[in-house]
């Protein structure tokens, strides 16, 4: 209704455009939506001033009737769509509120899901792993709990070596020597195994030569301190084929320093001993940081101690069948742990295991 049509309706009455003024004033005023529901029921419901004007006019003299009940009509119409107005415009108003509000930036980064890696001693293992099986060994595998025989007597290991104790061996069932003769079989004792050797005896029972084989795995020993867990891995090689001599050892080792620790590395052996092999040989790395000088690293010696090997002592291939007038062979063990902390400079054995992944993280 535009002014001059209230205008008229003032003159002609009064009452009707005070009703239209006071009602359009209601409506616009609705700030939202339940405001607005109450302003409709306040202007145009069944006991608001409108209604009750409409109602009263059958009771108007009948040449007033015409004109009243349809500018009462009229007006009717103008609130309801007065109030369809505002309630299109509130609901615009509310859903751009909402939109600024709840908006949602497509551009920003997504939620992550970390996926984590190999442990470094895992990655390590592989390594190694993937060097042998490039030289053409199988890879072995043997139970962590084992029998005496497997981890010490069939690898020409004294009853009387210190090895053996209680001291440097977690024991599942030990054979003690103040046991009864019926009950003391040393060989029955069973034992978390504290190298992997057994395995490549276990290789030797049900293979025949030749044999080019690596076994990988967890070790135990009763030990604890900055330089020892009482679990580490080991890797052992074990090679029995005819002809194999200690050349072939040496020559196997420089290709694995170079393979693993980097092209222009070279080897030293020193002699040493264990039960299993004869001759016995300690393997040493050049020192990678100060290229042999000495430093912190190698204790001043420029060597860094790798490994330990040998030819396998005959007195195994008795154990397991083999004849030594015919074959002969290698084996060599190293840690792994030592091997992953020379390669990438880890200062502590330790934070292999406290499980911190600001360190696991790094490799
Ligand atoms: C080492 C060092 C030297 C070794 C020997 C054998 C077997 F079964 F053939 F007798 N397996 N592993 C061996 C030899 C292990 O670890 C430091």
């Amino acid at each position: 209704m535009d002014d001059a049509q209230l205008q008229e309706l003032k003159q002609r009455a009064p009452g009707l455009a005070a009703i239209y003024r006071t009602g359009r004033d209601t409506i616009l005023r609705a700030h939202d939506l339940a405001t607005l529901e109450q302003a409709r029921i306040q202007v145009l419901g069944r006991k608001s001033p409108l209604t009750e004007f409409l109602r009263a006019i059958p009771g108007l003299p009948a040449d007033e009737r015409p004109l009243v009940g349809k500018g009462g009509n009229l007006i009717r119409k103008e609130l309801d769509a007065l109030v369809e107005e505002r309630e299109a415009e509130l609901k615009r108003e509310a859903l751009s509120a909402s939109l600024a509000h709840e908006r949602i930036d497509v551009t920003l980064p997504g939620q992550s899901f970390p996926a984590g890696h190999e442990h470094l001693i895992t990655q390590t293992m592989r390594e190694v792993e993937d060097i042998f099986i490039g030289l053409g060994y199988s890879i072995a595998e043997g139970p962590e709990v084992e029998l005496d025989y497997y981890n010490f007597t069939a690898l020409n290991t004294p009853p009387s070596h210190p090895a053996r104790s209680a001291h440097d061996t977690f024991w599942i069932v030990e054979q003690r020597e103040t046991m009864p003769e019926a009950v003391l079989d040393a060989d029955r004792g069973v034992l978390l195994r504290t190298h992997t050797s057994p395995v490549q005896v276990r290789v030797m029972e049900r293979q025949k030569p030749p044999v080019y084989v690596l076994c990988l795995g967890k070790v135990y020993r009763r030990d604890s301190d900055a330089t020892h867990t009482p679990m580490f891995h080991q890797v052992e090689g074990l090679v029995v084929d005819e002809g194999i001599t200690l050349a072939d050892l040496k020559g196997t080792v420089a290709h694995f320093a170079r393979r693993f620790f980097g092209p222009d590395r070279t080897i030293r052996v020193r002699p040493h001993f264990f039960p299993f092999t004869e001759p016995s040989i300690e393997v040493d790395v050049d020192c990678g940081l100060c290229g042999g000088k000495g430093c912190r690293s190698c204790k001043h010696s420029g060597w860094l101690e790798i490994m330990g090997a040998g030819m396998v002592d005959p007195a195994v291939y008795d154990f397991v069948d083999y004849d030594p007038e015919r074959v002969s062979g290698f084996a060599f063990g190293m840690g792994v742990e030592r091997m992953a902390m020379l390669k990438h400079g880890i200062p502590d054995l330790r934070l292999f295991y406290e499980n911190d992944v600001r360190f696991l993280r790094q490799f």
